[in-house]
């Protein structure tokens, strides 16, 4: 049985790693939930099961899958897929997962942070979460790690590390009164460190424009690698997110990490702008107390929502011809990874996208 631990991660020697450090497999969570998939999730099954075959090349997959899907999950998804059932609300792992630490020693354990659907009854995504909440500790019994709570609501997206003590991350999401109201940022700084293991929190100011959990940062910007940042741009400097791109840079060229570097930004283009359609949206059940799905909205389609896997990295793409862009600027970032590209609308019409729906199992 795992344990939950009245102490910190950084008060026991445990860190965040790099998401680009190594990798023992990646979780997922199988979608079904027809008030946020159109079509009863079946184009985003589809979609979920492309990544995870992406994956699989790369590193161990693991799907959590409810009791009803879960023959059918099977049978759709390949032999280098395990398929574990669990009970969730919805399919955002990195959001509702752990987040894993590890030490000097080989040790993993994991962060169960607080969930509130991405900001409770205000604004929150959808009614009811508590099964989005258990999702972290069932993990960590799975994986055998023991358990940190973290006295604060956070999700995975929020945040990204460079493993060498730098912390990335929004005001609009971490200082978001929907989230930790009673906590000031001095305070947020005090749990990323004791959570994180880090030394060192750089903000940016919002996320992507019209990015539905409050501008996770893994919709706009990531570590590349330490001293090394890849960020969502636009030059259309009449689109809503040229301002929004221009202030990261500017604070990001402005900033130094843990270590005292400076760091190199490189831009990765601004997809679209992407609207949902009139078909895409009739085809989502409304529910009341989910958000609701209209023709014509805003998506916050962005390249930065890709996942680093051991030996390659999976992209969303749009059928656009930014996508040979993003790929061809990755792959000079990754040299040392095959870049892959995977459909991406089918997640972004749920509100997020292959980083949303993956989480990394670092290698002790
Ligand atoms: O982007 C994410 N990390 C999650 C998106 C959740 C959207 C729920 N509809």
């Amino acid at each position: 049985m795992t344990q939950t631990l009245q102490s910190t991660p950084a008060a026991d020697g445990f860190r965040m790693p790099g998401e680009f450090e190594p990798h023992d497999g990646t979780w997922m969570v199988w979608p079904e939930r027809p008030d946020n998939w159109r079509l009863g999730a079946k184009p985003a099954q589809e979609a979920y099961a492309a990544v995870a075959a992406a994956i699989a090349v790369s590193e161990p997959v693991t799907m959590a899958v409810s009791r009803r899907q879960f023959e059918h999950a099977r049978n759709v998804l390949g032999p280098g897929v395990r398929v574990v059932e669990m009970t969730t609300d919805d399919a955002w792992v990195r959001d509702t997962g752990p987040t894993f630490v590890i030490d000097g020693t080989g040790a993993r354990r994991g962060v169960d942070w607080h969930f509130n659907a991405w900001g409770g009854l205000e604004g929150g995504l959808y009614p009811e979460w508590h099964d989005d909440d258990l999702v972290a500790r069932k993990i960590l019994e799975i994986e055998g790690a023991d358990r940190y709570r973290a006295p604060i609501v956070l999700e995975g997206g929020s945040i990204h590390v460079d493993g060498e003590g730098t912390c990335l991350t929004t005001e609009e999401c971490l200082l978001n009164h929907n989230r930790n109201p009673s906590l000031a940022r001095e305070q947020i700084e005090t749990q990323l460190r004791d959570h994180l293991g880090v030394a060192k929190v750089l903000w940016l100011g919002l996320g992507t424009y019209e990015d539905e959990t409050d501008g996770h940062v893994d919709n706009i910007a990531c570590f590349v690698r330490p001293g090394v940042v890849a960020l969502h741009w636009t030059d259309d400097e009449s689109d809503p997110q040229h301002a929004i791109s221009a202030d990261a840079l500017r604070r990001l060229e402005g900033m130094t990490d843990a270590r005292g570097r400076a760091l190199e930004v490189h831009r990765l283009p601004m997809p679209g702008p992407l609207y949902m359609t009139d078909e895409e949206a009739r085809g989502v059940d409304a529910a009341e107390g989910s958000a609701a799905r209209a023709a014509g909205a805003r998506l916050a389609g962005s390249y930065a929502n890709f996942l680093i896997a051991n030996t390659r990295l999976v992209v969303p793409q749009f059928d656009l011809p930014t996508d040979a862009e993003a790929l061809s600027i990755l792959g000079g970032l990754f040299p040392e990874r095959d870049v892959v590209g995977v459909p991406g609308r089918e997640i972004l019409l749920g509100g997020g996208n292959v980083h949303c729906i993956t989480q990394q199992l670092p290698r002790a």
